[in-house]
């Protein structure tokens, strides 16, 4: 079997987010030698360095959304990029960012599983839901809509990235780590009924038994897509986000999580996103968010 080749595709901007910062993350990724680190691990890693878009202009929300038209222009670029490196065969990892570029990403990745027949798992790793709407959000920050927009809602000019509309519907989303939903949204959640493991859930089965379940009924045909939010990770861990809510998983249990997916040999595509250096301490939630990406590649822990 050739090896497998995996590009890195770094998207600078903080566009859909609350707090500046989310921009510097591609960069800090690299510091914490993210290409070397999989290198080692035997897969081939070829950097395509960082798209481009407009600059952040801070504006207020407008009509329930802030920044629509720049998310628009960066979704639009990340959507074109991802679906040409998978479409060539090969693993992307998307580097935020923050999390509104999911939108991009997985329209792409979701078009690709409809093009070759794959069926499609979305494991979504977050603290946040991140299903507001315009109705819903208390802040109009698109970086809590992404999955909303997947699923069709939204505004057309993000619902209709790429090839279908909606991308992707909500059983094939797993939702692991949830803590902190707004009011409106969780009417929406229950309402379109995607899966969703939040903390109680892990504090009570424990992480095992969770992650067997949400990679439950994956077989050779599956396409799983990993988007990783850095705010899933308990704040103790991981300072490094805008938006951190106590009580997430510590280190052995993102661990675990990672390891498991791993174990599945099913991942095709991940997004890491939301890591703000400017609240990080001495990039030291960068290397960790590496660590546990290269355990999502195999890296185990076991002795065995
Ligand atoms: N994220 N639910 C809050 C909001 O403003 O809609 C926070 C969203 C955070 C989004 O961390 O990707
Ligand atoms: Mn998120
Ligand atoms: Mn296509
Ligand atoms: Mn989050």
């Amino acid at each position: 079997m050739s090896k497998q080749t995996i590009s890195l595709i770094g998207v600078p901007t903080d566009i859909g987010a609350g707090h500046r910062g989310a921009s510097m993350g591609p960069e800090a990724m690299r510091v914490a030698n993210l290409a070397a680190k999989l290198e080692q691990r035997g897969l081939q890693v070829i950097d395509r360095g960082n798209l481009h878009g407009p600059l952040n202009p801070w504006q207020p929300p407008v009509d329930g959304y802030r920044h629509l038209d720049e998310v628009v222009a960066w979704n639009t670029a990340v959507y074109t990029a991802i679906h040409q490196e998978l479409q060539s065969g090969r693993l992307p990892i998307m580097l935020g960012g923050d999390h509104c570029l999911a939108i991009g990403s997985i329209s792409a990745v979701a078009d690709h599983c409809r093009e070759t027949g794959k069926q499609l798992r979305v494991l979504w790793l977050d603290a946040h839901s991140d299903f507001n709407t315009a109705e819903a959000t208390p802040s109009g920050n698109i970086h809590g809509m992404p999955v909303a927009c997947l699923c069709g809602r939204g505004p057309q000019v993000l619902t209709g990235i790429g090839n279908t509309s909606p991308a992707i519907t909500p059983d094939v989303i797993r939702q692991i780590g949830i803590r902190s939903v707004d009011y409106g949204e969780k009417q929406l959640v229950r309402e379109a009924n995607v899966g969703i493991f939040d903390m109680r859930r892990i504090d009570e089965d424990g992480m095992k038994r969770v992650m067997e379940q949400a990679l439950d009924g994956m077989d050779d045909n599956t396409h799983l897509h990993v988007s990783f939010d850095v705010d899933f990770l308990d704040p103790s861990i991981a300072p490094g986000v805008g938006t951190t809510v106590r009580g997430g998983p510590g280190y052995r249990e993102a661990q675990l999580c990672m390891e498991m997916i791993s174990d599945s040999g099913r991942l095709a595509s991940l997004d890491l996103v939301e890591l703000n250096p400017a609240f990080d301490r001495r990039n030291a939630t960068a290397k960790l968010a590496v660590d546990l990406i290269e355990s999502l590649f195999g890296k185990s822990t076991l002795i065995r």
